[in-house]
């Protein structure tokens, strides 16, 4: 089966499920959970870093690349996952932190004592540029006394790699060889686009930096050549990056087949529409204009140059999309619909993040005090110190925190959500008594609509394959687009606000077949009225 007919399920494994009671999820949990994420449908599940790390960016701060971190389990237990998960055709997908190690990885502590070979591992200038950190502050901090500085483009315990170091790509491809060994079918590589940097690093105002050091072209190279010494010789491999800050041009390139870099990309700039003036720790209601036009540029150009997206709504860097993007007190189920049919439908491969399928929702914390991570700490001061009272600092953190999506999963209605027996590392969501998985499977409706889109994707070539083309997108209301592949057409239709709204049907589709619908719609006719939160495709 293609990568263009598989669904991936992220899993935050310090959030999914914790078997030995240290309010910590582990590999246990989620090899317990097999059957579940089978009856769902899903064919692999990428796992957030389960890497030895001191944890000051969960886990994205890797100190070993090849282990497994004490506080999730052992290697025996990674490898009772895998074959678990084999035994129900489910693959399992790691992520590659490749543009940073922690500062406790040894290859940093060896350059730090006085070894060349590994100073030459990292990005050590005299003098620092004026970038600025993506965690918030300066991007450069001192390397110990010699009166150099490194880059960290994230926190200053994760240090960049010098990619021109030919030494740093192998040990950076052994690492992948390392888990192809153990039976690994996928990688999720994170940042990727940020690992080549130019030769002379240079000051740039504009955007914090991020024009001086992203999608550099020598970018390319280094994954084509990464491609070619790994996964790129293997069968069925699938590999995703996630590009910041990128274009569409660029992640053409990056996944265009002939180039031998990437099967596809993850991209941002459609959980971009709620920012004012492209800042994060803002409030605005989403730009639905703005919303299409991206979806239409996207799907229409990665088509037309067989391009391949990742296409997700959710992640454990944002907030819940169910509070961005639908009025959640009235519509949390409806709207969760149309989210999974939007993209389920659409022209990439389709990932769902842990808790989505049952529509959970950010949990509603009442302090700062429940927060955690570095980013929204570090942003909260930022906040206060541009004038801001505490009271406002903290709406916009509730808002935006990447906390927001690591609230521990919801199993069950108990006093820990049935995630664990004792209090999680992170408080759950105060949803738990009305949403979750038990309630779920027992009463709801979103699981199995989720099932049922998985199964789409599997039945009907055009989903996986068709190309994209934009439907009515001057319409104020509506997100729609038409797949086709060898004569067959699907129509979407998205309503993406809670006002009713009709429209007319292409004649081609007039008499066509409704195959997933989140109303009991009638019969379909030449006019549809489009109620709150509607989705339809039509299938002719
Ligand atoms: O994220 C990259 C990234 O730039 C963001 O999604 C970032 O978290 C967001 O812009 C902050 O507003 C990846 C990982 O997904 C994230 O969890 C890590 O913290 C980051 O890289 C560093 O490894
Ligand atoms: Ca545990």
């Amino acid at each position: 089966m293609s990568f263009k007919e598989k669904v991936i399920y992220q899993i935050y494994p310090k959030s999914f499920l914790d078997t030995n009671q240290d309010g910590i999820g582990d590999l246990a949990g989620i090899k317990q959970k097999i059957p579940y994420l089978k009856r769902l449908g899903v064919d692999m599940i990428w796992l957030s870093p389960i890497y030895p790390s001191p944890q000051n960016d969960n886990g994205y701060d890797v100190a070993n690349y090849t282990a497994v971190n004490p506080m999730f389990g052992t290697m025996a237990d990674f490898e009772t996952l895998i074959a678990t998960a084999k035994e129900h055709d489910i693959e399992i997908m790691l992520d590659m932190v490749f543009n940073h190690v922690s500062t406790e990885h040894e290859w940093f502590q060896k350059a730090l004592a006085g070894d060349k070979k590994f100073q030459d591992y990292f990005i050590l200038r005299d003098e620092p540029t004026d970038w600025v950190s993506k965690f918030g502050g300066n991007a450069w901090a001192p390397f110990g006394d010699t009166g150099k500085y490194y880059l960290h483009l994230f926190d200053r315990t994760q240090a960049d790699l010098n990619w021109r170091n030919p030494e740093v790509q192998e040990e950076l491809f052994e690492v992948i060889r390392f888990w192809m060994d153990k039976g690994v079918k996928g990688f999720r590589f994170d940042v990727i686009n940020l690992i080549g940097k130019d030769e002379v690093l240079k000051n740039c105002a504009e955007n914090d930096g991020k024009p001086a050091y992203t999608d550099r072209p020598i970018n390319h190279d280094f994954i084509h050549m990464m491609n070619q010494a790994t996964f790129g010789k293997a069968d069925e491999m699938i590999t995703v990056g996630e590009m910041s800050f990128t274009t569409v041009e660029n992640c053409i390139l990056y996944t265009k087949p002939e180039r031998e870099e990437l099967n596809m990309t993850f991209n941002f700039h459609h959980l971009k529409v709620d920012y004012q003036d492209g800042k994060k720790w803002t409030q605005m209601p989403f730009d639905f204009a703005r919303l299409k036009e991206l979806f239409h540029t996207w799907g229409t150009q990665m088509s037309e140059e067989s391009g391949w997206n990742a296409l997700f709504w959710n992640n454990h860097d944002q907030p819940r999309a169910l509070n961005r993007f639908v009025d959640v007190d009235n519509y949390r189920v409806t709207g969760a619909k149309m989210l999974a049919s939007a993209i389920h439908l659409n022209r990439g491969t389709p990932y769902i993040y842990m808790g989505e399928e049952i529509g959970m929702v950010d949990p509603d914390y009442d302090s700062m005090e429940k927060y955690v991570d570095v980013e929204s700490l570090n942003a909260y001061q930022e906040l206060l110190l541009a004038e801001k009272t505490e009271q406002e600092a903290f709406e916009i953190v509730k808002a935006k925190s990447r906390d927001n999506s690591r609230t521990p999963m919801q199993w069950d209605g108990s006093m820990y959500g049935g995630f664990s027996t004792v209090a999680p590392w992170l408080a759950l969501g105060n949803s738990v008594n009305q949403i979750n998985v038990a309630k779920e499977l027992q009463e709801g409706s979103l699981f199995n609509y989720y099932q049922k889109l998985i199964k789409l994707r599997k039945e009907y070539p055009v989903i996986a394959e068709g190309s994209y083309e934009a439907f009515l997108s001057e319409h104020p209301q509506i997100y729609g687009y038409i797949r086709r592949f060898k004569g067959q057409s699907l129509l979407v239709l998205n309503n993406f606000f809670s006002q009713e709204t009709t429209i007319e049907l292409p004649e081609a589709f007039q008499n066509g077949e409704t195959l997933i619908n989140n109303y009991d719609n009638e019969k379909l006719d030449k006019e549809v009225v489009l109620k709150p939160y509607q989705s339809i495709a039509i299938y002719c």
